[in-house]
């Protein structure tokens, strides 16, 4: 093995500079202490960095996907849409890296390899694919649930002579599409959103669809300034609230069945014209009730039957493997409406399989579509994908790779026990990727932030969760699961779309206030379930 270059020693080293990692390291540096993030990527933003495919923007209303922690960044930042697009998402993100002054901390271009726990020094070392060494006493993982793309393996996709593009990883100079015919594959929420901008753009596209996916319709407007305005007078109650529930949507007390078939077909419809995920909050059953969950995916299956007009792609449109929500909910601009066009085709793979794909084009069991260039809206290593790519190894050399062979296992999801001062943002175990994971983010840096302030003011070490309390979790968790529909489909949740991956469902399903409280009960019980080194 060749030597480092150079070493460096940091209390705190961050990995990754996208919400999470931005918000730990000026939160770290206003406890005094040294901090230094890597970033794979050449600037801030992760996700909103990577993701520059046609269509990409929030599904969060823009004025709730924001950091909550500045009051003066809340009031000075003025969005244009209520869904804001991907470009004004990082110039966001790129005004608060400016506003707090923390790219002079962030090392660019530069990919963290492996991280090793020194037990006699107790400090983590930290080795980068620059062959630079940082020795740093806390280790934040700022990776990211969704930073690993993913690319089909599909037979012959290296022969393709056109470019492929990864919605996750798409370039930064211009793509156009103009006069071209392009091939779409995936139908999860990146895919919709590129098919409905890429078919204004394109020649012709034909759309790869494996699996139908519930959509339902954004309606979204510019961002008017007096609702902006009004919004802000009360930010901080807004803010409060958020921490409870995540996103401000309207929460029904009722369910499903307490109403008559017009109610609910009413309420459907009401919560359907407003748009956005408020719809999947119609009643308090639909993701715990399979008959409840069949009344809302009805009126999806009828809307879906009332927007595209061959009644034969409306119905491939149609989905029926899965509870609605039980993957994540798509919000579109007219995904539906965009089957209507001329110069849009739907295949279906499940009754005509991808059988070769050629220098020139695809070919499915039915026919073979030349095409210019092809998009893969594939997916994500989700959630663990980013830490197992590190040759992560805690106490006695354990690779986090072995401890988690059978899936993910954490403490609270923010700590793995045998891993001592290596925490991780909206890991496997937290509620994570299922609630507004800005209001997720924060959660986590301010719990790890009073975590380290503790440990100085107790002059401790370090900290590590035990087994017990890691087993007891991971059971917590997985019945937390059990109790709703979410099991229920092939999602990213529970690895299903990594041929191999342990079939373990990751994410915390509990409100976020909920998660929270548990958390803060764990500190008041001083700090249940975790060890501590003088
Ligand atoms: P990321 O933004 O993923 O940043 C992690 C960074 O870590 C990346 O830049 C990556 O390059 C870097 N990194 C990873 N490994 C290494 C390594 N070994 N060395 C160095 N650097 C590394 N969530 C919502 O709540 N609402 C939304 O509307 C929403 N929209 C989304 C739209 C898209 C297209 C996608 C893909 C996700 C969306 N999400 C949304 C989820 C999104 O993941 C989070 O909202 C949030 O942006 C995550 O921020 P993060 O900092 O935790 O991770
Ligand atoms: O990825 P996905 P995504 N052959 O995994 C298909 C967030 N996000 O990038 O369902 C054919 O959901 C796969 O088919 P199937 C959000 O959290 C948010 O779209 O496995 N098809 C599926 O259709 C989201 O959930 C926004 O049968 C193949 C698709 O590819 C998460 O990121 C926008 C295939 C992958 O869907 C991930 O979304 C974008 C193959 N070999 C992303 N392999 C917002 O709007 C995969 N597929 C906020």
């Amino acid at each position: 093995m060749e030597t480092p270059h150079t070493v460096q020693e940091v209390d705190v080293l961050i990995i990754g500079a996208g919400f999470a990692g931005l918000h730990m390291l000026h939160n770290a540096r206003g406890m005094g202490m040294s901090a230094r993030a890597i970033e794979a990527a050449a600037d801030v933003g992760g996700v909103w960095y990577w993701n520059r495919y046609p269509g990409a923007r929030c599904d969060v209303e823009s004025l709730q996907y924001s950091f909550s922690f500045s009051s003066a960044l809340e009031q000075e930042w003025v969005w244009t849409e209520k869904y804001a697009a991907q470009p004004e998402i990082l110039r966001y993100i790129e005004h608060v890296a400016d506003r707090f002054d923390l790219r002079r901390d962030i090392t660019f271009n530069t990919r963290v390899t492996a991280a090793i726990f020194d037990e006699k020094s107790c400090r983590w070392q930290v080795t980068t694919n620059a062959r630079e060494q940082i020795s740093a006493r806390f280790c934040v993982m700022a990776t990211g649930a969704l930073s690993v793309t993913r690319l089909p393996d599909i037979p012959g996709i290296a022969d393709f002579s056109g470019p492929i593009y990864h919605t996750g990883a798409w370039p930064h100079t211009p793509v156009d599409f103009a006069g071209k015919r392009v091939g779409i594959i995936g139908t999860g929420s990146s895919g919709i959103q590129a098919i409905t901008a890429i078919a204004k753009q394109a020649k012709e596209l034909v759309v790869f669809q494996r699996t139908a996916n519930f959509s339902i319709p954004a309606w979204n407007e510019p961002l008017q300034p007096a609702v902006q305005d009004a919004w802000k007078k009360i930010y901080r109650d807004y803010r409060l609230r958020a921490r409870e529930v995540g996103s401000l949507y309207e929460f029904s007390d009722k369910g499903a069945a307490q109403v008559s078939q017009e109610e609910r077909v009413a309420e459907y419809q009401r919560r359907w014209d407003k748009g956005g995920v408020n719809f999947v909050h119609a009643f308090n059953d639909l993701m715990i009730d399979k008959s409840a969950n069949d009344t809302i995916a009805d009126f999806v299956r009828a809307r879906i039957r009332g927007i595209v007009k061959d009644p034969q792609v409306a119905e491939s449109l149609c989905p029926y493997d899965h509870p609605l929500g039980a993957k994540r909910i798509c919000v579109d601009t007219g995904y539906y409406e965009s089957f209507n066009r001329d110069n849009v085709t739907l295949v279906d793979l499940k009754s005509t399989p991808i059988t070769a794909v050629e220098a020139n084009g695809v070919s499915t069991s039915e026919a073979s579509f030349e095409l210019d260039a092809l998009v893969c809206a594939t997916g994500y290593d989700a959630l663990t994908g980013a830490l197992l790519n590190i040759d992560i190894r805690g106490v006695g050399g354990q690779q986090l790779q072995q401890k988690w062979a059978d899936g993910p296992r954490t403490y609270l999801g923010l700590m793995t026990a045998g891993f001592p001062n290596m925490f991780i943002v909206t890991g496997a175990g937290s509620p994570s990727v299922l609630v507004n994971m800005v209001v997720g983010i924060e959660h986590h840096v301010e719990w790890i932030c009073d975590c380290l302030s503790h440990l100085q003011k107790q002059q401790l070490a370090s900290i590590d969760a035990t087994l017990e309390a890691e087993d007891n979790w991971v059971g917590h968790v997985n019945a937390a699961a059990d109790r709703t529909l979410l099991p229920l489909a092939n999602s990213w949740f529970i690895g299903a779309n990594i041929p191999g991956k342990p079939r373990v469902f990751m994410p915390y399903v509990a409100r976020i206030g909920v998660y929270r409280k548990e958390c803060q009960d764990i500190v008041d019980k001083g700090y249940e379930g975790f060890t501590f080194a003088p």
